[in-house]
């Protein structure tokens, strides 16, 4: 019965779309063959499986809420993300951290991670996902304490680190080989400090050496991509970021390498799919990190707003797809953990079907006529298509649950499995 309804409704919406000039049978399609990269770090609140357990400490991540139902190990970690990816439409891509590598209760610090410690996690995604990206792991670390990493005044600590880099370049490259599909590696340091440094200049060169020196050698583009990720200020960097915007974006333009933008690493005020255009200009491909900042890099869950609808509308109107890459990057601790993957997930792929649903001709033709009303009218138009209809269908035919069933499965998934864990 439900099926029935959901075809005719769509139906329809695929007919009043055609009439404003819109396919949605090719939209859908274009969704379908788009993966995003899902976080692993949203289902233990970045903990990650070091032994003994890592704190979390320092870095500026900061995760609140102790909500029951935690993942403890790898098992159940995966167990999670299975759940998650069963109640999300698509094949998506898995990201992981350094600090989720199977250790087997060995003590294996950052500058010994290996291709061997990930190899469960790359037997796994040849079974559940489209392939998988990685992030070395800069912070909760004591050697993170002071605030810097690869920029650090300390030779010692310096070195340590990017030892840490080249082997999670290694890995990454490893990913990318096994699995066919090039792993985006990404690089984000939290290096920094909290009060006005007189020695900016001195702290930036160093990271540049460190980064010329990390990305010495070369891998193969088909298995490996690599991105640097830029931000304004951190809790503990509130004066200084070493790694800002400026910096990773003429370090990216002069090596070649991948910028990183994520939402909720500028000033509120800005708009960050304003600079996507900009980027994709000099820059053959972009990394988005997709969250929800609220008045600072809070990393809360994301839900389908006026950001994430601006932000797809962005990367689809610039013809940005396939080279804009699509990480999602938030932790809340305080609810349903595989909830908050779901529900983030499925909000940033109804952002990019909205934008792809959007009559961008039309409206770049009343613009170059200056006809300024016809391209504000198409816009608030979108606004009543019957949008919902054609996602619930996009989530039938991917054998997923529809939004309003949507929690009794979590429900049910809460009280069977992630309640029983203490
Ligand atoms: C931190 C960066 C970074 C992290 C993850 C866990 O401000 O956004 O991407 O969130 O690596
Ligand atoms: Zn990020």
């Amino acid at each position: 019965m439900k099926q029935e309804t959901t075809q005719k409704a769509y139906e329809l919406a695929r007919q009043r779309y055609a009439d404003a000039g819109i396919d949605t049978d090719r939209a859908l399609e274009i969704l379908s063959s788009t993966p995003l990269s899902m976080h692993c770090w949203q289902g233990d609140d970045v903990g990650g499986f070091e032994t003994p357990d890592a704190a979390l400490s320092g870095g500026g991540i900061q995760v609140t809420g102790n909500y029951p139902g935690k993942a403890r190990n790898v098992e159940e970690l995966r167990q999670d993300i299975e759940q998650a990816f069963s109640l999300i439409p698509g094949t998506h891509r898995l990201n992981l951290h350094a600090s989720y590598g199977e250790f087997k209760g060995k003590r294996v610090d950052r500058d010994a991670v290996a291709p061997e410690h990930f190899s469960g996690w790359i037997d796994w995604a040849k079974e559940h996902a489209a392939g998988l990206d990685f992030n070395g792991t800069f912070f909760s670390h004591p050697k993170a304490d002071s605030g810097f990493t690869i920029s650090s005044k300390d030779e010692a600590i310096r070195s340590f680190w990017i030892e840490h880099a080249l082997r999670c370049r290694e890995i990454g490259a490893e990913m990318g080989r096994q699995l066919g599909s090039p792993c985006v590696l990404n690089l984000w340091v939290p290096d920094g400090c909290k009060d006005y440094t007189v020695d900016r200049y001195a702290y930036r060169k160093l990271l540049k050496q460190s980064l010329d020196t990390i990305f010495e050698k070369d891998y193969d583009q088909r298995y490996l991509k690599e991105s640097i990720e830029t931000k304004l200020f951190g809790i503990g960097s509130e004066a200084f970021v070493t790694g800002s915007h400026e910096f990773y974006m003429n370090y990216a333009c002069a090596s070649g390498k991948m910028l990183c933008i994520d939402m909720g690493h500028f000033h509120p005020a800005e708009s960050i799919p304003d600079k996507i255009s900009s980027i994709l200009l000099f820059h053959e491909e972009l990394l988005l990190h997709v969250s929800r900042p609220m008045r600072w890099d809070s990393d809360h869950i994301v839900v389908l707003n006026d950001s994430i609808y601006e932000l797809f509308q962005e990367v689809v109107r610039c013809g940005g797809l396939g080279r804009v890459h699509v990480g999602l990057d938030f932790f809340d601790g305080s609810l349903n953990r595989v909830g908050a993957w779901v529900v983030g997930t499925r909000a940033a792929l109804k952002g990019l079907l909205f934008a792809l649903l959007e009559p961008t001709g039309q409206m770049r033709a009343f613009e170059d006529q200056q006809q300024f009303i016809g391209r504000l009218q198409l816009q608030e138009l979108q606004k009543s298509m019957p949008f919902g209809a054609v996602w619930d269908y996009y989530c039938m035919t991917k054998g997923v649950v529809q939004e309003d069933e949507l929690l009794d499965r979590m429900f049910s998934y809460e009280e069977k499995v992630l309640r029983g864990r203490r």
